[in-house]
């Protein structure tokens, strides 16, 4: 063959080997996968921690040495994981926090005040018999938000006008706890005339009162979860802005609003509601909370049990107004807006390293308990959904004590207040609600631990309890 003819025979196969490449980077890019996954939770449920580990895991997921049961990781089919958000406007603080875990003493992250963003992107080789249609390797990315869980709760708000949440409130703050714990601000409200003239001052002093109140509710011996405004519990960038001057009407709504003067508290706490809502709650939702995948609702069964059944009730209620509003069905307003596809949804009970291994079974129905009517009305949407304990970042060891001669399941760990290692049978987790019985007789007392020292390198199965399930679950499917 004539070196011309070679030439143009290797400029041929050179052009069709880059035509063949760059088809197979756009076959591959087209069918890369990016996914949203909602980690929803109310204030202190755990989201930070349990982001922070599950990066974590993720991000060593090629190891193959910490998560069992997520198949992807376990066949060996993640290449190499990277953590894509150091280029992010607002970082999700992934080094800060495991730092925490691992010095010495270790420490839980700070509560979260403000919104961060972390972005996973894992390589994987495609099973074998997709490999050769579409290429052998792909990139699965997956973003995480985490944000204050107080913020959470003015979802809701966007489906009300503010007459409609007045009057939601007011049958709030009509029952116990809250009409108690009120009593001093109910009293203040009977006297305001709603249709008189207000000042800026006016309107900002009682609504700092009410602020002053939400965070009395949200402390023991009330924790409660169901606090609107969320801002006004976590203002963020907002703090001393004035679009937090609103507060709801607990006495009768004044009769003919329409007619009320543009000076009167009635319209400008109407004025402030609607701004609330169109300036602070709908951009968080519209820029982070639209195009979800997939969704993680982390709930702390144990401590609701620890604080009796106002709390319960009140967050069982929180929990299902929140997830009511995500509506997963046709008809919802923030399907509407934002037209999210949430496709699959794990219902998470955190901290299930605070019981015993054997408790964790009871914890799974009494999570199902808790959440049923969402989950019905999930399922209903054919939206995949299920109900796991589980633990981010694992803070006991099991142990072992003698009884009257027999064996009893303990745990191990370090006291999350007082620092002190202690060992305990932390009691049994119930299979059905609880009854007048049951929380009278101050038979939940789950203590809270301090975390275990994370190692430098590699981590192991010890340090999660079923995260890897939840991964399979929330990710699974999609390493075709
Ligand atoms: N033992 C244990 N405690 C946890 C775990 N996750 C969270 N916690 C506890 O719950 C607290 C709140 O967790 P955090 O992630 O900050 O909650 P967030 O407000 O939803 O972000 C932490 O300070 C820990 O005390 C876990 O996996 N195990
Ligand atoms: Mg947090």
């Amino acid at each position: 063959m004539s070196l011309n003819k070679e030439l143009h025979r290797l400029a041929r196969k050179s052009r069709l080997d880059s035509l063949s490449h760059h088809l197979k980077t756009r076959v591959e890019q087209g069918l890369e996968q990016r996914i949203k996954l909602a980690i929803t939770g109310l204030s202190r449920s755990g989201k930070t921690v349990f982001i922070s580990s599950f990066a974590h895991h993720l991000l060593q997921s090629d190891l193959g040495t910490s998560l069992p049961f997520f198949a992807a990781s376990a066949d060996g089919r993640i290449i190499a994981a990277r953590d894509l958000s150091t280029g992010s406007i607002q970082p999700f603080p992934l080094a800060k926090t495991l730092d925490g875990l691992r010095t010495y003493p270790p420490h839980w992250p700070d509560s979260t005040e403000t919104l961060s963003e972390i972005c996973l992107a894992l390589r994987y080789r495609r099973s074998p018999g997709l490999g050769r249609v579409l290429g052998e390797h792909a990139t699965l990315y997956i973003d995480l938000i985490d944000y204050p869980g107080e913020w959470l709760l003015d979802l809701p708000l966007l489906e009300l006008t503010f007459e409609q949440w007045c009057q939601q409130q007011r049958q709030l703050f009509a029952q116990a706890p809250r009409a108690s714990a009120a009593q001093a601000w109910l009293a203040r409200q009977h006297d305001i005339d709603w249709l008189a003239p207000a000042t800026d001052a006016e309107l900002a002093q009682l609504s700092e009162t009410f602020r002053t109140l939400l965070q009395q509710l949200r402390e023991p011996p009330h924790s409660l979860s169901l606090l609107q405004p969320g801002r006004l519990l976590m203002p963020g960038e907002l703090a001393g802005s004035d679009l937090l001057n609103l507060f709801p009407i607990l006495t009768a709504f004044p009769e003919n609003p329409a007619e009320a003067a543009d000076d009167s508290l009635l319209v400008r706490l109407q004025q402030a509601y609607d701004r609330y809502c169109q300036d602070v709650v709908r951009p968080f939702y519209q820029d982070h909370f639209r195009h979800f995948d997939r969704q993680i609702v982390l709930v702390d069964c144990l401590k609701t049990l620890n604080r009796g059944r106002a709390c319960f009730n009140d967050m069982q209620l929180a929990l299902n107004t929140l997830l009511q509003s995500f509506n997963y069905g046709r008809s919802g307003l923030l399907r509407r807006l934002f037209s999210p596809r949430i496709s699959r949804v794990l219902f998470a009970a955190t901290k299930a390293d605070h019981v015993t291994a054997n408790q964790h079974h009871n914890l799974d129905r009494f999570l199902q308990l808790m959440v049923e009517s969402a989950q019905r009305d999930i399922r209903f949407e054919h939206v995949d959904t299920r109900c796991l304990a589980l633990a981010s970042v694992r803070a006991t060891q099991a142990a072992e004590a003698r009884l009257d001669g027999q064996h009893l399941s303990c745990l191990r760990g370090m006291r999350k207040d007082t620092g002190e290692e202690i060992a305990l049978f932390p009691g049994e987790v119930p299979v059905e609600l609880p009854g007048d019985a049951d929380w009278n007789s101050e038979r939940f007392r789950f203590v809270d631990f301090a975390p275990r020292p994370l190692p430098a390198g590699p981590l192991r199965p010890e340090h999660h309890i079923r995260l890897d399930q939840a991964a399979d679950h929330l990710l699974g499917d999609l390493f075709r």
